[in-house]
């Protein structure tokens, strides 16, 4: 698989259209726990101007907000993030990037429709806030590969103990990124597709990428 994204390829207005040989769009997700990267991730490598949708959840919000004592506040705001990355000649990824609370149940029902697999972003020095999001991951039955986020001054340990630390299996794959670097952000979503490629029908992404 020889992936060059289509940002290295062209620049400036051309990169706004997708070519015309691409023949799959792919949804991924790109999810984890409040400030681990997700939108920094997204708006690093997405070739259209990343996309911040604000979103109202009353009645999700209100199960579980406190809001005894906030004046106003009736309302909780979850932000989206969404972005393009063309990978191939042939295909194109989507990005969804969205927070992984438990409370957010209706956001990822529609979230995880259609999508094929998640990238889910850790960082060593929470790597236990990761579990809901990954059980969120697996209850819908989505495939995905965790990429370690590293934060300057992060503890920066082998890969066998973040492993065992996260409790993955032994196939899921498990990289480090940057994701205020676009190639090493790229390298880390390329991992997912080839694992995905991998795992999925001939007839989804394999005969594609
Ligand atoms: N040092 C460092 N800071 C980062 C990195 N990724 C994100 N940040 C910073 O961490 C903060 C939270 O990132 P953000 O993308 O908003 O997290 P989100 O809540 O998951 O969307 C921001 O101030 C980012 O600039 C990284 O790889 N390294
Ligand atoms: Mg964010």
């Amino acid at each position: 698989m020889d992936f060059v994204p289509a940002s290295e390829r062209a620049s400036g207005a051309e990169d706004l259209y997708l070519p015309r040989t691409v023949r799959t769009a792919v949804k991924i997700l790109v999810v984890g726990h409040f400030a681990v990267g997700k939108t920094t991730f997204v708006g690093s490598l997405s070739e259209i101007r990343p996309l911040r949708t604000e979103e109202t959840m009353t009645q999700a919000g209100a199960l579980v907000d406190d809001l005894a004592g906030i004046d106003g506040k009736t309302t909780t705001t979850v932000a989206m993030d969404f972005g393009r990355l063309t990978l191939s000649e042939s295909l194109v990824l989507y990005l969804f990037g969205a927070p992984g609370q438990q409370r957010f149940t209706r956001l990822w029902q529609d979230m995880t429709q259609g999508a094929l697999g998640a990238l889910v972003l850790a960082d060593t020095r929470r790597l236990e806030q990761s579990f809901e999001v990954m059980g969120l991951l697996e209850e819908h039955g989505l495939p995905y590969a965790v990429a370690v986020n590293h934060f300057d001054g992060a503890p920066v340990h082998p890969e066998e103990e973040i492993r065992e630390a996260l409790d993955l299996l032994p196939e899921t794959p498990l990289v480090t990124c940057d994701a205020r670097d676009r190639a090493s952000s790229t390298r880390a979503l390329i991992t997912l597709v080839e694992y995905l490629s991998k795992r999925t029908a001939p007839e989804t992404v394999q005969e594609y990428v």
